[in-house]
């Protein structure tokens, strides 16, 4: 019997089979003759589940007696990725669950297929959020992540005449087996209304709305440890009496809901925006209603061992990723003047204390700002509070920079001109006690540039904590070939949790055999994608579609080597796989025309018998981290080619290092640090730097036409675009080029090509790529998101393991 008294689930497969025929019968009422497969997965799921419960129960209790310092994780996106792989490998189940399955007649395959991925974040900020909880788990920090749980998340995408059409991913319709409800910790989330003095001269917010948070959570296992922490989401309920039977009773059924309907509107679906601000109500309620609901959950947990509110910030640190959850500072604050009774003063030094904000981007364009007739009709004592917090703030601008008005403009979180609009990072740098950057670059450029006032406010207060990937998820799983083959070159598989460990297998690069084991797993992962010839290089550019990512550079690439290779019949090229995949935001239209234009121009080539031997390009659609996961390990070259100071970090370039693919890139995020890491020599470098790329757009002589007029290449390509040779499609991508080019896709074009050109000769040496394959490899260990959490322990969150014992 085990610490609960209870009898210790088995780890044989027939102890596995016996609990699967038990939860079948009592958790789905069926036997193994009349089930479904759908009741086969949701017991496989339960089954697996229920291993990691015991474990759940114990870190929970270990948790709770060292009264620790937590971390709670604030982030409106998350993507976990598929929960029934990662349990049974982190629950030591995936042989035994196979065998047991099988055992029953059922096809292991054909059950694990149902798990959906639960598609709750847009790109590279949600997917770092799951990286960060897995190493939290991993290094037993004690922590809390919490979120939205969406009915529908990031859309589907699929292609139609090669156009980007978007269906709803009702990941959840079916139920999802990893989830705990947890209805007794239902929270109350407030909107709208207006405020109040008392006789005291409190403040009172009278609220007009009224909204129930139901929380649940999935489990997030440690790998290597007993840890299991959790994720906790919202789901947003009407109150109960907001079922009108008086106008059911009328037979007005529809109206009867109308209340319950629009509350649960709000946790309806993930905004599928990527950087650019929707500004819609809804989505600043969904803001309020993650930050209110974790907020009252953080405070109740809190109370369970302590009283004191000085001891908050000690036992406490909020961390925001980026500016979508800031709500939470004058949440905080609203909650320990009005409701706790606080001073003002010891609120906000409490509350200042509390709190961390990561910031994700640079692109002015991209930092939120709410409008304040918006902000005040919903959350009229916040707006106030927001006013009082910045009257304080700007008193201690206007001490320490006398007469600077401008500064003082600059830095207000209120935004007067064009309109009056409440500026969240400003908030978020003022609310908190520690801002970082997510790659070297970025941060030195928001401390320089984006955030440069508070920078020179506060320069002790700005920190870089570079971005890190899953080895689990990102190695270990998508990997599995690979990840046997370094466990057989490093002679053990501690690696998987300690990755600068890869560094041994840098004399392997120069053992024959072992690179030809290395190509031969390169070449398996080619041939279970499917996806082009395995033995051409294939050339991945896997990410959201923005046009700073400049996907249309990778496109006039790929059109001049189709030239070259029409123009020179009879010669031979460096046979080419080149992989897109990646959504387009849904409003964004230059984003889509790109995607059109790249499946109009995989087309053209495919119909084409004197090109397609040498140059083909995929494009799978619905890219999303079940599909990462089987192009990464697959790949030879890494497309990382945004212009230099646009991309905060990226996280494919490191997953795509790791798995051995070499990079062209730019100077952008950090590709800087791979590149100074793998080494120059195993790293395909071009383009214009950060501050060559600010003079040419500031200079205000750039012209993207001179470009077009002197290469000759370019403009081959550019015209063929703008005759129509792709089907007529792709006109818009050609003129926004040449009329402004905001991201200099042509200024970096021959620069590009030429690397490309570098990148061919390269792989004709199979060795010596081979060689620097495994270089890429061994000399990424740094970017484990393992490192990223201990940069985040030691310098911002001052956390230290709880360790969960027998
Ligand atoms: C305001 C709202 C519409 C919004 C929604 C999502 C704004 C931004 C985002 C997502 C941003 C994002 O994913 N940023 C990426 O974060 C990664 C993790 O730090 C970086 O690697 C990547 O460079 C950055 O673009």
């Amino acid at each position: 019997r085990n610490g609960m008294g209870l009898r210790p689930l088995g780890t044989s497969a027939a102890e596995f089979e016996q609990d699967l025929l038990s939860n079948l019968y009592y958790r789905r009422g069926t036997t193994v003759e009349s089930a479904s497969t759908q009741d086969a997965y949701e017991t496989l799921a339960l089954t697996v589940r229920d291993r990691l419960a015991e474990r759940r129960v114990r870190t929970a209790a270990a948790q709770y007696a060292a009264n620790p310092r937590w971390v709670y994780y604030l982030s409106a996106e998350y993507l976990l990725g598929k929960q029934l792989e990662q349990n049974m490998l982190y629950s030591g189940t995936d042989r035994i669950a196979r065998i047991a399955l099988r055992q029953l007649g059922l096809d292991p395959d054909e059950v694990t297929a149902l798990d959906l991925e639960p598609g709750l974040g847009n790109g590279g900020l949600g997917r770092l959020a799951a990286c960060l909880l897995d190493a939290m788990a991993t290094l037993d920090i004690p922590a809390v992540g919490y979120g939205i749980r969406y009915d529908f998340g990031i859309f589907k995408q699929d292609f139609q005449d090669g156009r980007q059409i978007e269906r709803p991913d009702d990941w959840a319709f079916q139920g999802n087996p990893w989830e705990f409800p947890a209805p007794d910790d239902q929270q109350t989330v407030f909107f709208y209304g207006h405020t109040e003095k008392d006789a005291a001269g409190r403040t009172l917010w009278i609220p007009g709305e009224v909204v129930f948070a139901e929380p649940s959570h999935m489990l997030v296992p440690g790998h290597g440890t007993d840890t299991v922490n959790i994720v906790r989401l919202w789901r947003a309920r009407g109150s109960h009496s907001s079922f009108d039977l008086s106008r059911f009773s009328a037979g007005q059924y529809a109206e009867a809901v109308d209340e319950a309907v629009h509350a649960e509107n709000i946790s309806k679906v993930l905004y599928p925006d990527d950087s650019t601000e929707s500004g819609r109500e809804l989505r600043l309620k969904q803001q309020y209603f993650l930050v209110s609901s974790s907020l009252r959950d953080i405070i109740r947990r809190f109370r369970l061992r302590n009283s004191d509110w000085t001891d908050f910030p000690k036992k406490t640190v909020i961390q925001l990723n980026d500016t979508h959850p800031t709500l939470a500072i004058p949440e905080l604050m609203r909650l320990l003047v009005d409701e706790e009774g606080l001073s003002w003063d010891l609120a906000w030094a409490i509350t200042k204390q509390t709190f961390a904000y990561t910031c994700h981007t640079l692109l002015p364009e991209a930092l939120e700002t709410w409008p304040v007739h918006m902000f005040e009709r919903l959350l009229p004592r916040h707006i106030e509070i927001v006013y009082a917090i910045n009257e304080i703030f700007l008193t201690e601008v206007r001490n320490r920079f006398p007469a600077d008005l401008d500064r003082v403009r600059r830095m207000s979180i209120i935004q007067e001109e064009p309109e009056r609009r409440v500026r969240m990072a400003n908030l978020a740098v003022v609310g908190t006690q520690a801002v970082n950057g997510v790659a070297e670059l970025h941060s030195r450029l928001l401390a320089d540039i984006t955030l440069r006032d508070f920078a020179e406010l506060w320069p002790e207060k700005f920190h870089n904590v570079t971005n890190g990937i899953s080895p689990r998820r990102f190695v270990k799983m998508a990997n599995p070939a690979l990840s046997d083959l370094i466990t057989e070159g490093l002679g053990g598989d501690a690696w998987i949790t300690d990755l600068d460990r890869l560094a041994g297998l840098e004399p392997l690069a120069e053992d024959a055999s072992f690179r030809l084991r290395w190509r031969e797993v390169k070449q398996a992962n080619k041939v279970r994608l499917g996806l082009g010839d395995p033995a051409s290089l294939t050339d991945v550019m896997i990410k959201r579609f923005h046009e700073y990512k400049r996907q249309q550079l990778k496109l006039l690439h790929i059109i001049t080597q189709y030239h070259r290779i029409k123009q020179n019949p009879g010669q031979t090229f460096v046979p080419r796989t080149v992989l897109f995949a990646g959504k387009a935001a849904p409003a964004y239209h230059a984003a889509k025309h790109i995607i059109r234009l790249i499946n109009a121009v995989a087309a053209t080539i495919d119909a084409d018998p004197a090109v397609s031997p040498y140059l083909k390009v995929v494009f799978p659609a619905n890219y999303n981290v079940t599909l990462s996961s089987l192009i990464i390990p697959a790949a030879d070259l890494s497309e990382q080619i945004s212009l230099a100071g646009k991309e905060a970090s990226g996280t494919g370039n490191m997953k795509l290092a790791l798995n051995g693919a070499l990079t062209v890139g730019t100077l952008d995020g950090a590709n800087i640090e791979i590149r100074d890491r793998v080494g120059a020599d195993n790293f395909f470098l071009f383009g214009l730097d950060t501050p060559a790329a600010l003079e040419l757009r500031n200079g205000g002589t750039y012209s993207p036409r001179a470009y077009y007029e002197q290469d000759g290449e370019l403009r081959r390509a550019l015209d063929a675009i703008l005759d129509g040779k792709f089907a007529g499609v792709g006109r818009e991508v050609a003129d926004s080029l040449l009329g402004w080019d905001e991201y200099l896709t042509l200024a970096d074009y021959r620069t590009y090509v030429d690397a490309q050109d570098d990148v061919d000769a390269a792989w004709q040496d199979t060795e010596s790529w081979t060689r620097r394959s495994i270089l890429n490899t061994a000399r990424s260990g740094f970017f484990s998101a393992d490192r990223t959490v201990r940069d985040y322990a030691s310098e911002i969150w001052h956390v230290t393991p709880v360790k969960v014992t027998r």
